[in-house]
């Protein structure tokens, strides 16, 4: 399991004095705020659990915070602005061993959460609220984000993660807080609940999912969908760079060469209905682009890392590593790509000014481009990863 806590708090901080904190972030939220603390202190009192409610509050222009305090919630003021920095304040402010996240705009019913317990006390690491899997009331989930935006993210989580996510955006979820700890989500905005989710998954954290309702919302959300959902979707990519990118690269630099093996030893034309397919240009566009991908993700990837959105991994490893001569060995690569690609362009050249084009011409003029191409994108990859590895050495002190 790969630990990454940038600011970890310090376990003194918190007298671990009751079962269970609410948090609540709350951003002007004075029509709903009151009857969220209410209904949590009520669910508290009846179910008999040590608990607090506490709303973390963003510098509200509204009532929110006194009405909050004035139904017995412990109100909390962050003055940066951000539901991130808000759940992050929550944290470290909380008395509970366990931490209820959810928002306080009056969507979730906080008067029944016995459902986000329950798992806990079977093992499950973390309970994530489904709305989509719930009764969604009408009115509450504007169609792009039920029908779209949610089940995109989830399902593109899900598959980096390989680990099943119905609901990422969810509101409402709950862990102890040593889960939360390390799961510390360092985005400030919206995108730290889609955060938790990609390193709970990344860590194989077991997460069980419950159905919610999900209420219609009194008053506008601060939520906009395009700039938020824009957010959200560069978030996963920077964090996911390795998967999307290297992966995706090794796929396309795979299929290439398969392409070229095929459209030069093989057939060269394979018949597609009245279409003859050459699969040797296939392989020209695949492998150089492949391998433009592929230095994408390793920069994407150090990025992550070095910005602390990603943990360290193979790529790092290899580019951050002080004994593996990592530029040296991709511009190896690079160079012999791109001599091999001339020494066959010479040797058609020659047979064509001799004896004419040899029989698979084609064939071999499009490997010979090729490997020029793909051996002038491993060089410029070498000098990327030589700037890279030059910026470790001499700058990071973690770093190897
Ligand atoms: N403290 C704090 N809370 C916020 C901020 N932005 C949103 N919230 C709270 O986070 C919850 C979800 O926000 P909301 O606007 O409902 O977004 P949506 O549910 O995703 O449409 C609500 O309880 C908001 O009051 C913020 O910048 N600071
Ligand atoms: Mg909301």
């Amino acid at each position: 399991m790969e630990t990454f806590s940038p600011v970890a708090p310090t376990r003194e901080a918190w007298p671990e004095e009751l079962d269970l904190s609410i948090l609540l972030p709350c951003l002007n939220e004075e029509e709903t705020v009151g009857n969220c603390v209410r209904q949590g202190l009520g669910w508290l009192a009846e179910s008999g659990i040590s608990g607090e409610v506490i709303v973390v509050d963003n510098g509200s222009e509204d009532r929110s915070a006194e009405i909050a305090a004035g139904e017995g919630a412990r109100v909390i003021n962050e003055p940066e602005r951000g539901k991130g920095r808000a759940f992050r304040r929550g944290v470290l402010e909380a008395r509970g061993r366990i931490i209820l996240l959810a928002d306080s705009d009056g969507t979730y019913d906080l008067s029944h959460l016995e459902a986000f317990l329950t798992p806990l006390q079977a093992g499950s690491d973390m309970v994530i609220g489904n709305r989509l899997r719930g009764k969604i009331e009408p009115g509450a989930m504007p169609w792009l984000h039920r029908y779209v935006g949610n089940p995109m993210f989830s399902l593109l989580i899900t598959l980096i993660t390989c680990q099943h996510f119905g609901d990422v955006l969810s509101g409402i979820r709950c862990a102890p807080r040593s889960v939360w700890r390390d799961l510390w989500p360092d985005s400030d905005g919206f995108e730290m609940e889609s955060e938790i989710c990609l390193r709970a998954g990344r860590r194989r954290y077991k997460v069980t999912e419950v159905p919610v309702p999900y209420y219609a919302r009194e008053t506008q959300s601060n939520l906009h969908a395009l700039t938020h959902g824009w957010a959200i979707a560069k978030f996963i990519v920077l964090d996911s760079a390795d998967i999307l990118f290297l992966y995706a690269a090794l796929l396309m630099i795979a299929v290439g060469i398969i392409s070229l093996v095929i459209g030069t030893v093989g057939k060269h034309e394979i018949p597609v209905g009245s279409y003859h397919w050459q699969p040797v240009f296939a392989g020209g566009i695949l492998v150089p682009g492949g391998i433009a991908l592929l230095t994408l993700g390793v920069l994407a990837r150090w990025f992550g890392w070095r910005a602390g959105l990603a943990p360290e991994n193979w790529v790092v490893r290899f580019v951050a590593s002080q004994t593996l001569p990592a530029f040296e060995i991709v511009l190896g690569f690079g160079a012999t790509s791109f001599a091999a690609g001339l020494a066959l362009d010479i040797y058609l050249l020659a047979k064509w000014t001799t004896d004419g084009p040899p029989a698979n011409a084609l064939g071999l003029g499009a490997v010979s481009q090729t490997l020029v191409v793909a051996g002038l994108n491993l060089i410029v990859a070498a000098f990327v990863i030589g700037v890279l590895s030059e910026t470790t050495h001499h700058h990071h002190p973690s770093a190897g």
